[in-house]
């Protein structure tokens, strides 16, 4: 059996390769799917993503996260939920419960300090730094507060043929209180079935949400499409449908991998994201929206990437 990851952004990659290592060494996809997704919450740095991540419109920062097994379909799911380090451990470890399995605000961080969840204030100087800037810019240029997307969502599989999918996310900058998004919505921001494959999503979750884009990439997965032709019908004509009859389209990208470690992406905008499999190191690739509901994707140049690590550690003022 052969095994392989999958994940959003530039920001997995180093989660990616621990994924992979895990997944080679006979590990469970469970376990590669939370470690990736657990050093992307730890880095500092990602402003949309576990500690560091940018906070709601009052300041306080509010996390999604959702884990999903592809053999047994259970789902643990967090929205709105403050303090804890590692939201998708807490929905991991709800995928667990029949009942009570997505907790929200209040609900989901005290299941969270009485189950001993790391509990840590989550709005980093810096995060504040710029939540406090982009107050003032609001106010003196009358901007559209919703910018910044980047959720981490991953899909993995292990050499049993084992699949398991999860996402985390502080959301969107500058979110109203409560205001929560695809990334812990089972079909939306993620879904995987390891007899067929998974599939995650990142950017507008309003939006995504109106196509249950994560689903519909495994359906099509399921009636014999690759990832790479599923990603592009469920993603390309659902946008063009949306911006028909709702007269717009936000930004959106999705991942997805079959159980035979083959891999798609689709995107309306520039996105980065990582991949690996038992053939190919994990590597960090860029896709772009193609000619006729295609995608291009080319390896990542270092330019790119050292404007990028320049660009997440430029000090704040
Ligand atoms: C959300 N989908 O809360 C998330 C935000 C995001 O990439 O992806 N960003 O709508």
């Amino acid at each position: 059996m052969t095994y392989g990851t999958i994940a959003t952004w530039r920001m997995a990659h180093e989660g990616v390769i621990k994924a992979q290592d895990i997944l080679k060494k006979q590990g469970k996809a469970g376990d590669a799917v939370e470690t990736l997704i657990n050093t992307v919450e730890a880095y500092p740095y990602y402003k949309s993503v576990g500690y560091g991540g940018l906070p709601n419109e009052q300041g306080i920062v509010e996390m999604d996260a959702a884990y999903m097994d592809g053999d047994s379909f259970a789902i643990g799911a967090v929205a709105g939920i403050q303090n804890v380090k590692h939201a998708v451990s807490v929905a991991r470890s709800l995928s667990d419960e029949h009942f009570n399995s997505f907790r929200v605000g209040t609900g989901a961080t005290q299941y969270a300090m009485q189950n001993n969840f790391e509990i840590v204030n989550m709005l980093t100087p810096r995060a504040k730094k710029i939540w406090l800037n982009r107050l003032a810019e609001m106010r003196e240029k009358n901007l559209n507060p919703y910018d910044g997307h980047d959720t981490v969502g991953a899909i993995t599989l292990d050499k049993q043929g084992s699949m398991a999918a999860a996402t985390s996310t502080s959301g969107l900058f500058m979110k109203k209180a409560g205001r929560i998004g695809d990334s812990p919505l089972s079909g939306s921001g993620f879904y995987v079935d390891s007899e067929i494959g998974g599939a995650a999503a990142t950017g507008l979750g309003e939006d995504i949400m109106k196509g249950c884009l994560s689903y519909e990439i495994v359906r099509l997965m399921g009636e014999g499409k690759s990832p790479q032709q599923a990603c592009d019908q469920a993603v390309y004509p659902f946008i063009e449908k949306l911006k028909k009859r709702y007269g717009k389209a936000g930004e959106f990208s999705l991942v997805a991998m079959n159980h035979n470690g083959e891999w798609g992406v689709a995107t309306n905008v520039e996105f980065t994201f990582s991949v690996g499999n038992e053939t190919k190191a994990p590597r960090i690739l860029m896709a772009n929206p193609g000619p006729d509901h295609t995608t291009s994707i080319a390896p990542i140049t270092q330019e790119w990437l050292d404007a990028y690590e320049k660009r997440i550690k430029t000090p704040i003022n």
